[in-house]
């Protein structure tokens, strides 16, 4: 059962966070920088990554910084995401949001602390292992991040906030912001396996779809959720902001968002049964109230 797995990958995943985040000084640094990465969302990235490099037969044990460090990286992100410049948020996963607890200054470094240090745990990673398939494994995690992906999505969605979105537009917002760090995330476990193309491209084409379905839904719960969501809901009507709920309604989102899941899994029949665990947690995002 794939809820299951999803407890034990992440149990496994927040034993090493804690590792990594025994208190170095400045402790108000590692303090506020841990706050955020301990307060645990639903770990799908690092999920992701465990159950690509199980899915090539690669070793979890070497996987497993890379997805602390994609947490971290992800941690960030949110972090900058709601700052006063950027979301001005007060709730993220079910607590105040960083910059209430420490500070506006403080939560800009503790961003920035996250981002580097994922880098830093990689790389140490990747020196004790096989270090260019883990170089390999870390560029994808850095494309995925940087200037090729998320921030390249999020410069664009702050740009045309309240302003008229393309359908082009809001597809590139959406597969750089949200979608290219699932597919990050992916394929920096698969590269621990030395895919092949044809095994790249299959799961990178269901990372893809998976990030969509993401997004419809998580436009979707912004419209329908009450507080459980554990964030501030109604934030894209009230930004006046373009998204797939606005776009085609709750029901004509939700029918996009599983047409789109069916071709993801469909992507990953080459893989077999080995597969079945990555087909399950995209039926479990598709659902997801959270
Ligand atoms: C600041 C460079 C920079 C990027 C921010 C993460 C992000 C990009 C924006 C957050 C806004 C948002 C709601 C994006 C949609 C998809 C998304 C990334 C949702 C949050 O991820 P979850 O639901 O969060 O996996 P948890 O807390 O469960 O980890």
């Amino acid at each position: 059962m794939i809820k299951e797995r999803m407890t034990e990958l992440a149990a496994r995943m927040d034993a090493r966070l804690a590792e990594l985040f025994r208190v170095k000084e400045p402790k108000l640094l590692w303090d506020s920088m841990y706050y955020s990465v301990k307060a645990g969302g639903k770990r799908l990235r690092p999920v992701l990554n465990f159950l690509a490099a199980e899915l090539i037969g690669a070793d979890p044990a070497e996987t497993l910084d890379i997805a602390c460090a994609i947490e971290m990286i992800h941690t960030y992100s949110l972090i900058h995401d709601d700052l006063p410049a950027l979301d001005n948020d007060t709730l993220r996963r079910g607590n105040p949001t960083n910059h209430v607890v420490y500070g506006e200054a403080q939560a800009i470094l503790a961003g920035d602390g996250l981002l580097s240090y994922a880098f830093e745990t990689m790389l140490a990673n990747a020196m004790k292992y096989d270090a260019k398939r883990h170089l390999r494994a870390v560029s994808r995690v850095a494309a995925a991040a940087g200037a090729h992906g998320m921030v390249a999505g999020q410069v664009l969605d702050v740009a045309l906030e309240g302003k008229g979105v393309t359908e082009d537009q809001l597809t590139f917002i959406h597969n750089h912001k949200t979608a290219d760090m699932i597919v990050g995330a992916l394929l920096s476990g698969l590269e621990l396996g030395d895919p092949t193309a044809e095994q790249l491209a299959a799961v990178e084409r269901y990372g893809r779809g998976i990030g969509l379905v993401f997004q419809i839904v998580d436009d979707v719960l912004d419209v329908i959720a009450d507080e459980s969501l554990g964030k501030t809901t109604g934030k894209d009507a009230a930004a006046a902001k373009t998204t797939y709920a606005s776009k085609y309604g709750i029901e004509g989102a939700m029918k996009l968002a599983e047409e789109e899941n069916e071709k993801a899994k469909a992507a990953l029949d080459i893989f077999g049964s080995a597969a079945d665990e990555l087909k399950e947690l995209a039926d479990l995002m598709l659902k997801r109230r959270k």
